[in-house]
Formats: C-alpha cells, structure tokens, sequence
C-alpha cells in the first residue's frame, strides 16, 4: 500500500494554470458536458470540479480514436495537449488537443432535462424535482458555489473578529421564537420540536464565550406557500455579550457583509461573471425607525391595513427609497413594535411599546432580525408571564439570566433569502439546493 500522505491532489489542473503548460500534455478528469461532433472534427467539454474545459478531438492529432461509448454525462480521464484556442475576441484562452479518453463510468440513461446548454431551461418544479441532475449544469451549480462564499465570509470575518463557532440542538424542548410554525416531533414518549432558530442556546452561550455564531438548519412550519419562506433553512446566527448598544450589533453585521461582498468580488469571481451578479457597494448602511418607515409607507402606498409589521409590498417599497436616496442596497429598520418581537426582545427603556430591535433589508426583502436581549431575570420572567409563557417551562434557558449575563444582543440571517435577492430571483426556491416546502420533501 502506498504511503498515506494526507494529501489527495486535485484531479484536474486548474484551467488557470494551462498558460503555464502550453505544448505539454496535461490529464484532467471530469465529465463530458458536451460534444459537438463535426464529423472529421469534434468539441468535447469537459466539465471539472468548478470549470468547462474545451478539448478538441481529430485523428490528426494522435492515434486515439473517439469510441461510441463517448457519451454526455461519463466519467472521464481526458488528456491532451495544452494549445492556445482562436477566440473572436482575439483574447487569450486555452484548449486540449485530445491525445487520449479513458472512460472511468458510463451513465445508464441520458438526462431528462437537458444540462448542457448555457441555462436549463426548464420550469422550476422540473428543475427541483430533478435537482441532481440539474445541478450539473454551470450556472446551477454556480449559485451554490456563491452561497458557499456567503458562508464562508461570515464564518472568517467572524472568526476574525474573536467569536467562537458553535452547534446548537436541532430537537428542542420549546419553539424558540413562538407562534405557531414549529414541527412537532413524537420523540420517545415526549413531544418535542424542531428548533424554529437556535436562539435559546446562542443566548445560553454568551456568559461562556462571549462571542458565538452558528451556520445550520432551521425548520418552520410555514403554512403558506410563498416565494419567500421555506420550511428549512439555513440559519446564519450570531449573539455577542458587554455591548453598549443594539447598534453594536448592526455595526458587525456590516462589517461581515463588507467582507462577504468582497470575498465574492475576489475568490468567486468566475460564478459572479458567470451569473452577472450584481455585487452591492458597502460603505455604511442608511437606518430608519420602523415608525417612521410605516409612516412613508402609509402615505406613498395604498390599502396599507397592518400597522405592526410590514408586507412584502411595504419591504420592496422600502428597498427603492434606499436605493435612490442613499444609493444603498441596504436599509436598516429599527425600533419594532414590542407586541411584535418575540418574548426575549429587550423594550426601549426610553419607550416601552417599542423594542431595541432591527430588521436588515436587502435590496427590499428582510434578510435579518436582530436586537439587544434582556438578560436580567426578573425582567425576563414578568415579559414571559406578560405573555401568557409558563416560565417554568423554560427553566433551562432561564438558567442564563438567574446565574448571570452580560448586556447582549445577536442576530440571524436567512443564508437563502440573501442569495435570494443578491442573484436577482422571484422565488427562494432557486437558491435552496434542496428546497423543503409544503409540497416538496424530495429530492
Ligand atoms: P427571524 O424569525 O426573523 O429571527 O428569522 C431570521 C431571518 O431568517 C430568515 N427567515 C426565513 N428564510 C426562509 N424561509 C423562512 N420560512 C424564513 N423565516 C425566516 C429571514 C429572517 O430575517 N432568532 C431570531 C434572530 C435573532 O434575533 O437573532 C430569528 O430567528 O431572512
């Protein structure tokens, strides 16, 4: 056996490095995405981990000979000879005159969508219900590949910034955030939930590391089949004790989205070409109180009948008043109504009705709810009873305020909903890889 190295090498040379070989032979391994056979001739991509790599077949080339068993979608070691390609742009790109094909897998069915082209162009319901196969398809799999970037910037920004990554249970005692969109569970001879947000548990952590952030699923029970809600999600949690203000918060929700956009610009380039993202400009974020928002709601919009939250059309209004007054794809809306927050939301000491509270908004959807918690006990405890909340209930996550907390606050953000907006979709469900709905648990 050989030696274990740790080390597994990528399969394929990255298409970046080809300048590097040019007149050399190189192997990569991937599928064949696609074949243009020109009878004397044939353009064969190659699709790798993250590339599309034109290869040209002709028997002037080498011995090699194309077989029939050279079909879309098999597994391939392909190698050939790295020359410059003509472009009718005259810019710079490479391709492999093909030396050898080595089949590694032959699939046993074509595709039921067609992947191969630049966009499948199928309806959504097809394009999830055949989600492994569509996924294939470049600008598919691109959007993922941008949503790992949104991840991955906000766990290294808030790795830089001292917090600590944590996992939280997922079946739960009580709903952390009311109401009733919570799964229940038969658990043994106990029912229990699905966690609706892992608030009771990042609250729980504070006192032990001050700074903790998670990056997991969330379940809702949402009863309406909406463009914008889905019954999983993954959930991109923070909570940080000793702040001064809930603005605290706001402040390192910016700096995490500045790193992430800038993450995007850089490192995921080529998906950001590739789907013409419109990556926003961060300098800072306007703010505005909810009252004050609903007000300009109110007098620019009609039939506007709920005066405690916003609808959907009020966010998209919101959206182009940020955007044209201060050019910020951005709008934070502060100060909820206390009635509409849930039980652990501190009230304005200033004004009791409302609640040290913010929504972020993005390009005029709600990506984030965040604010400072109360971390005294008693307070706690009269704001559950006020509630109608048993506190007995939720003894363990008491144990927080009765054996002492900072002044602390967090927030969460719906990872779909920023991909969501940022891509430019009419649905979140084409920003979920596998979407969980009311209708839909498969694939
Ligand atoms: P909230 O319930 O507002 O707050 O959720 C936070 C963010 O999660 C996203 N979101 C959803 N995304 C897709 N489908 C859904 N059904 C769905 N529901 C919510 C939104 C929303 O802004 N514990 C608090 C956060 C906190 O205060 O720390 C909470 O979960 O983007």
């Amino acid at each position: 056996m050989e030696d274990m190295t740790g080390v597994v090498p990528v399969t394929s040379m990255p298409y970046a490095e080809f300048k590097n070989h040019v007149g050399e032979q190189v192997t990569i391994k991937g599928a064949i995405h696609n074949i243009r056979d020109m009878s004397d001739f044939a353009f064969i991509i190659v699709r790798t981990a993250r590339e599309l790599v034109q290869c040209v077949y002709s028997p002037e080339f080498s011995d090699y000979r194309l077989t029939p068993d050279v079909v879309e979608q098999c597994a391939a070691k392909v190698t050939g000879k790295v020359v410059p390609s003509e472009t009718r742009d005259g810019s710079e790109r490479f391709e492999l005159q093909i030396s050898n094909i080595e089949i590694l897998s032959t699939p046993a069915a074509i595709p039921p969508v067609v992947i191969s082209k630049k966009q499948v162009t199928c309806d959504l319901s097809t394009l999830l219900d055949y989600r492994p196969v569509t996924l294939r398809n470049p600008k598919e799999r691109a959007i993922f590949k941008i949503q790992e970037g949104i991840q991955r910037g906000f766990r290294e920004y808030l790795t830089s910034q001292n917090f600590t990554e944590v996992h939280t249970p997922k079946i739960n005692f009580a709903g952390a955030e009311g109401g009733t969109n919570v799964f229940k569970l038969d658990y043994f001879d106990k029912t229990v939930y699905l966690a609706q947000s892992p608030q009771l548990y990042k609250q729980a952590l504070v006192p032990v590391y001050e700074r903790v952030f998670e990056i997991a699923p969330v379940f809702r029970a949402e009863h309406h089949d909406t463009s914008r809600h889905l019954n999983e999600y993954i959930s991109m949690d923070f909570e940080m004790g000793f702040i001064d203000s809930f603005t605290d918060i706001m402040n390192m929700e910016t700096g995490a989205l500045k790193y992430i956009m800038n993450l995007l610009k850089t490192e995921y380039a080529a998906e950001v070409e590739l789907l013409k993202v419109d990556v926003p400009e961060i300098t800072t974020i306007p703010c505005i109180r909810f009252k004050d928002a609903k007000e300009m709601c109110v007098k620019k919009l009609k039939n506007i009948t709920d005066m405690k939250d916003f609808e959907p059309e009020e966010e998209a209004f919101l959206g182009k008043w940020a955007k044209k007054q201060f050019n910020s794809d951005f709008l934070f809306v502060t100060h909820y109504l206390s009635s509409k927050r849930p039980f652990y939301t501190m009230d304005d000491p200033e004004d009791p009705e409302v609640t040290l509270s913010f929504d972020l908004l993005f390009r005029g959807l709600e990506i984030t709810s965040g604010g400072q918690r109360i971390h005294d006990y008693n307070m706690q405890v009269e704001k559950m009873k006020k509630l109608g909340m048993n506190p007995e209930e939720f003894d363990t996550y008491l144990m927080l305020h009765k054996y002492g907390a900072p002044p602390h606050g967090g927030l969460g953000i719906g990872l779909e909903r920023v991909t969501m907006h940022l891509l430019g979709f009419k649905n979140v469900r084409y920003a979920a890889m596998f979407p969980r709905d009311i209708n839909r648990v498969t694939p």
